[in-house]
């Protein structure tokens, strides 16, 4: 089968070296000349390191992707390159294609969904371990599961029920809105601390403090404002298990802040803010960590706009 890729950071080459490693064919779409230049020097060739197995895997890099639809799209860009990113494929995406959304938080999802109207769009929740070696050469350091669903209600797509492990481990979500929204709701809880204070997910409850507590029972509210009850109960049990989990990790939010990158705080605890105003739920905690981050981030030259 054939697959395009969008976004060559971690995610996005984890995604293309397993299914090129399968036996798949793999086209990393790239926006620039530079990008292009750039994979042309590495010659083109993705380095994929798993199990202590070194592979070098040939994929197709395209900076120009013609006139030809694109059945299966997988947009793993950050969530706010959505919009850059599909704009200019737009014409591409009609009704025979399927786009796999695999961003953090909520937001980006809804954007493809109304751009690309003719296409079917599904929302992936991975918990898959990947980081870049160097660019081009990705390690797969944790295998997890992608819980992949389609918010409107359409069905399992047949390529992506043919696929299987290693190229893909997946689940069918029925509710893939109830697991974006449980992971909305851990990230929120967690991520914001963790840049705020410059810590690791282990040291959250000890630096945040009785803010913690404050801000869950309003992230509670929010997950029954959206009907996700069972996710609201649990939700207090969950953050602590993934804190405990991944108590050495760095956030996402903390990494790209490291890195000096812009973060997806818009479509993390932004999204939750102003879900709680379109819902009428008061959410002061939620509301001030949001504004503390943002001048947070400014004053790190990481303005989010
Ligand atoms: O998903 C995460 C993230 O960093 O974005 C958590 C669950 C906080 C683990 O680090």
């Amino acid at each position: 089968m054939r697959f395009d890729i969008l976004g060559p950071g971690s995610l996005g080459l984890l995604w293309a070296a397993r299914l090129a490693s399968a036996g798949h064919s793999v086209r990393l779409l790239v926006r620039t000349p530079e990008a292009f230049e750039h994979w042309q020097a590495i010659g083109g060739r993705l380095i994929f390191e798993h199990d202590n197995i070194r592979e070098e895997l040939e994929i197709e890099i395209c900076l120009d992707p013609g006139t030809e639809p694109l059945h299966r799209l997988v947009v793993a860009t950050k969530a706010y390159a959505v919009p850059s990113a599909l704009n200019p494929l737009a014409h591409l995406l009609g009704p025979d294609s399927t786009l796999v959304m695999l961003q953090n938080g909520i937001g980006s999802q809804q954007y493809a969904r109304e751009l690309c109207k003719d296409s079917q769009v599904l929302c992936a929740s991975v918990t898959d371990g990947a980081w870049l070696r160097a660019p081009g050469h990705v390690v797969w350091a944790g295998k997890g599961l992608t819980r992949i669903g389609d918010e409107a209600g359409g069905p399992c797509p047949p390529w992506l029920a043919a696929l299987a492990p290693p190229a893909l481990d997946w689940v069918w979500e029925q509710d893939i809105a109830q697991v974006l929204w449980q992971k909305l709701a851990i990230n929120c809880a967690i991520n914001p601390f963790t840049v705020l204070h410059d810590c690791r997910n282990g040291e959250v409850p000890a630096r945040a403090g009785s803010e913690l507590d404050a801000l869950i029972r309003e992230l509670k509210a929010l997950l029954h404002s959206q009907g996700f009850a069972p996710q609201a109960a649990e939700l207090a049990q969950v953050v602590a298990d993934v804190i405990r989990r991944t108590a050495l990790n760095s956030s996402s939010m903390r990494q790209d802040v490291h890195a000096g990158r812009q973060t997806e705080i818009d479509y993390i605890i932004g999204y939750a803010c102003r879900t709680a105003v379109r819902e009428g739920i008061g959410a002061p905690v939620m509301t001030g960590l949001y504004a503390r981050l943002k001048t947070h981030l400014a004053m790190h030259g990481l303005a989010n706009n």
